[in-house]
């Protein structure tokens, strides 16, 4: 049963080999999706009928079905209409509609409703439709799945009071295949590997915390030295580590003045100036030659935040000429990734030969921001262009490919915001928790009564959290 099950699922792609970059933002060497079922009727049925057998087989009781949206919308619902059981619908957006209702369906209080799984990797997806059920006062004991990932999902769920029960798990599938020939035995041990490296446990008690990494954690030095890295990037990885120094100054000021007196005064604690060029009232390119000049004597990058979002012939210009001239001096640069490629192929016609390097931006640090969620494009993009892309602006490591950078912004020491949106965390949890390499600090430093002062009280926190990351205590 489970042979045919295997050549079936891998018959219809829904497990592909190669690399994938996940959710989570891991590069898996194996990609399951069984969205694609949905076209092979026959298949379908047939897993909605394993899914019911294993439920039956396991004696389960249950008064309701429900399916985690979406894959497994009509494997529940093919569950309940072939066997006469009543289902529930549990809905996605009902944040985005206000008054609309969590849940479709009658729901009877006290009743045990069943959830339908297609696969379950860290158990999150199941563990937020029981929660939503239990929020409606039904009771959730057992979920059935697929296919079981097997990357700590079963463990989360159980500290959660749920039974997670599983028609094939991942590796059975891939042994089952690699018999049948129809995946080569190297591929099947990289993609165990991979399953044995990436136990991922992403709960607390009350929800949803950082993932806990289990990948082995590089250092910036030995990253410096991988054969692929953008030589930017490994020019700013040395230096770090010779500086001891993983934050980035956000030197919002609108004075020419006052940024160079921050660039001669801070400028031995930090890795990169950030600069708003923009936000000067007193702008000469005069300005920008003796930045460079600071940037030179203090060992330090320059990293324009310019958020390019337009069409690469438009970034083009923007980046090279009109006022700023933003190329000519400043090392980094930032785009959104929202005018898709285009805008990377522009910039880097200009910024490439100069050997400069630019930041995709995956998500933003501010309440309501659009910029979350997948970032599979945003990285596929930096992957296609990795000879200028070096990493990536976001909350946290959004790939765990080591030859790209981390920036994320919106850090102070204590946590909380601005009334303008600003979201902030503390370097620690930036750092040391959500794997991000380098700390963005603007007013947390610019609003202290010693800047220099505080930029170090910085430095040394983000320090030690990177150090504490790749398991050296400081
Ligand atoms: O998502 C983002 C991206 C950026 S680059 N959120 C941000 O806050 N930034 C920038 O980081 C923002 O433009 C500002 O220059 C800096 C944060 O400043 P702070 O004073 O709130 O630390």
């Amino acid at each position: 049963m489970m042979d045919v099950l295997a050549s079936d699922l891998y018959g219809v792609q829904a497990l592909r080999f190669g690399e994938f970059v996940l959710k989570s933002g891991l590069v898996s060497p194996v990609y399951v999706d069984l969205r694609v079922i949905v076209s092979h009727p026959a298949l379908l049925k047939k897993v909605a009928d394993l899914l019911f057998e294993t439920a039956k087989n396991a004696t389960i009781k249950y008064d309701t079905v429900c399916g985690v949206p979406y894959t497994a919308l009509p494997l529940a619902t093919i569950i309940c209409s072939t066997n006469q059981i009543p289902m529930l619908i549990r809905r996605k957006e009902a944040k985005d509609h206000g008054t609309k209702r969590l849940v479709e369906g009658t729901i009877n209080l006290g009743e045990t409703c069943l959830i339908i799984e297609d696969v379950v990797t860290t158990g999150l997806s199941v563990f937020e439709t029981a929660k939503t059920l239990r929020k409606e006062g039904l009771k959730v004991t057992d979920a059935i799945v697929l296919l079981d990932r097997e990357q700590g999902g079963r463990a989360v769920l159980e500290k959660h009071g749920i039974h997670l029960h599983s028609v094939c798990t991942l590796s059975k599938l891939l042994k089952i295949l690699e018999q049948q020939k129809k995946v080569a035995p190297e591929m099947v041990a990289r993609a165990e590997k991979f399953i044995q490296e990436n136990i991922i446990n992403p709960f607390e008690q009350d929800g949803i915390a950082p993932v806990k990494r289990m990948c082995k954690e590089m250092s910036f030095a030995a990253r410096a030295d991988l054969p692929d890295i953008h030589p930017l990037a490994a020019q700013l990885l040395r230096l770090m580590e010779k500086k001891q120094s993983n934050l980035c100054l956000s030197a919002d000021v609108t004075s020419s003045k006052e940024l160079l007196q921050l660039a001669a005064t801070l400028g031995s604690s930090i890795c990169i100036l950030k600069t708003h060029i923009d936000i000067l009232d007193d702008f000469t390119q005069q300005l920008t030659v003796e930045l460079r000049a600071l940037a030179n004597k203090h060992e330090f990058f320059i990293f324009e935040d310019r958020k390019f979002a337009d069409i690469g012939n438009t970034v083009k210009h923007q980046y090279e000429g009109g006022v700023f001239k933003i190329a000519s001096w400043s090392d980094i640069v930032n785009a959104h990734a929202v005018p898709g490629p285009g805008v990377v192929k522009g910039l880097k016609e200009v910024g490439h030969p100069l050997q400069r390097g630019c930041l995709l931006i995956g998500e933003m640090s501010s309440e309501g921001s659009l910029a979350t969620g997948d970032y599979t494009k945003t990285v596929k993009m930096a992957e296609e262009h990795s000879d200028f892309v070096l990493g990536f602006i976001s909350g946290s490591r959004i790939v765990e490919k080591p030859e790209f950078l981390h920036l994320t912004p919106g850090v102070q020491m204590q946590a909380g915001g601005d009334s303008l949106g600003q979201k902030y965390l503390s370097p620690q949890e930036v750092i040391a928790n959500r794997g991000s390499d380098i700390i963005i600090v603007g007013r947390g430093i610019l609003s202290a009564s010693s800047r220099p002062a505080e930029a170090e009280a910085y430095r040394k926190v983000a320090w030690e959290s990177y150090l504490q990351r790749i398991g050296v205590s400081a």
